[in-house]
């Protein structure tokens, strides 16, 4: 893993990631006091897995890098778009959608308990991420107008014009030959604008004037599609067990960037849009190494 001067990467992700989890083990805490006993399991097993947590720590950082200031309650209002990410995976992974059986590298929750249990706990987490949101972001000391915004951002990249509309366009798009302006679409809003969301709400909570959220905008933009790039080349060129999900895109007869450009084309591409990124933070002398670092991490990663 590749270290800037002043960020030794794995160190901050394990750190940040250990946050994170905490967060999460709180959020579900919370909420078990009120979701009936048959779907607690299942919720558990979806957003307590071994994933990278990049959303939650994206937002960490972004609110950091503007200035705020917070212990565990930056991360609880962050740990909201972890669990907008884990309903995403559970129903993704239904077999009305992709069929899938391996997820982070075990059993998918339907798997384990069931298509219905699996439907309603990943439905059970949507609203609980909103209020998650709202009461980390009242927590941090954001004034109700503040807190408002960072719950409507997170519900319009969860949304029909984010992540649910691009997954519409996935599925409709299975076995099609989109083109690469279609691909970017999709992805788009299936992937890039929850990853930009992250961003945006940190900036929120943090108070910070513009044009600091639109560089962050721009940064986040930038390696929300390069996520998705090396997303597709990792797919293609990893085995099952390594990456931890099955089916493969191939398997799903998906157009990826990799069947349009090849692997090591689409891999550059994805570094340039890297270079995009940090340019779009150099640009506005957002000083954050963090930031900096977390983008290299994007094209970097193995999984
Ligand atoms: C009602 C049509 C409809 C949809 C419901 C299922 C759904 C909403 C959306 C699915 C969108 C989706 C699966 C997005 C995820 C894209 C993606 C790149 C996931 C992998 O993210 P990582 O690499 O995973 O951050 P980890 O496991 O590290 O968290």
């Amino acid at each position: 893993m590749k270290d800037t001067p002043d960020v030794d990467l794995k160190a901050f992700l394990s750190v940040e990631g250990g946050r994170v989890e905490a967060a999460l083990e709180r959020a579900l805490e919370h909420l078990a006091a009120e979701l009936p006993q048959e779907l607690l399991p299942p919720a558990r097993h979806a957003v307590l897995s071994n994933g990278k947590r990049l959303r939650p720590i994206l937002c960490v950082t972004a609110y950091t890098a503007c200035g705020g200031e917070g212990g565990d309650e930056a991360y609880d209002m962050a740990s909201s778009l972890e669990l907008i990410h884990a309903y995403s995976l559970m129903h993704d992974d239904l077999p009305c959608m992709d069929d899938a059986d391996l997820r982070r590298g075990r059993e998918t929750t339907h798997r384990l308990y069931g298509e219905e249990v699996t439907m309603r706990a990943g439905a059970a987490l949507i609203p609980a991420a909103a209020l998650q949101a709202w009461n980390g972001a009242l927590a941090l000391g954001s004034d109700e107008a503040t807190a408002a915004e960072v719950v409507v951002e997170l519900s319009r990249a969860a949304g029909a014009g984010g992540m649910v509309g691009g997954q519409v366009l996935d599925l409709l798009g299975e076995g099609e030959a989109l083109s690469v302006e279609d691909l970017n679409g999709l992805h788009r809003r299936k992937t890039g604008a929850l990853l930009a969301a992250s961003l945006r709400m940190g900036a929120l909570a943090a108070g910070a004037p513009t044009p600091t959220p639109e560089a962050l905008d721009r940064y986040g933009q930038a390696i929300g599609l390069a996520f998705q790039i090396v997303d597709d080349v990792l797919d293609a060129t990893s085995s099952a067990e390594e990456l931890g999900k099955r089916p493969s895109d191939e398997e799903l007869h998906k157009s990826t960037y990799v069947s349009h450009f090849g692997a090591e084309d689409a891999r550059r591409r994805a570094g340039l849009l890297v270079e995009e990124a940090k340019e779009a933070l150099t640009a506005a002398a957002l000083s954050a190494p963090e930031l900096m670092a977390l983008a290299d991490y994007i094209v970097e990663r193995r999984r």
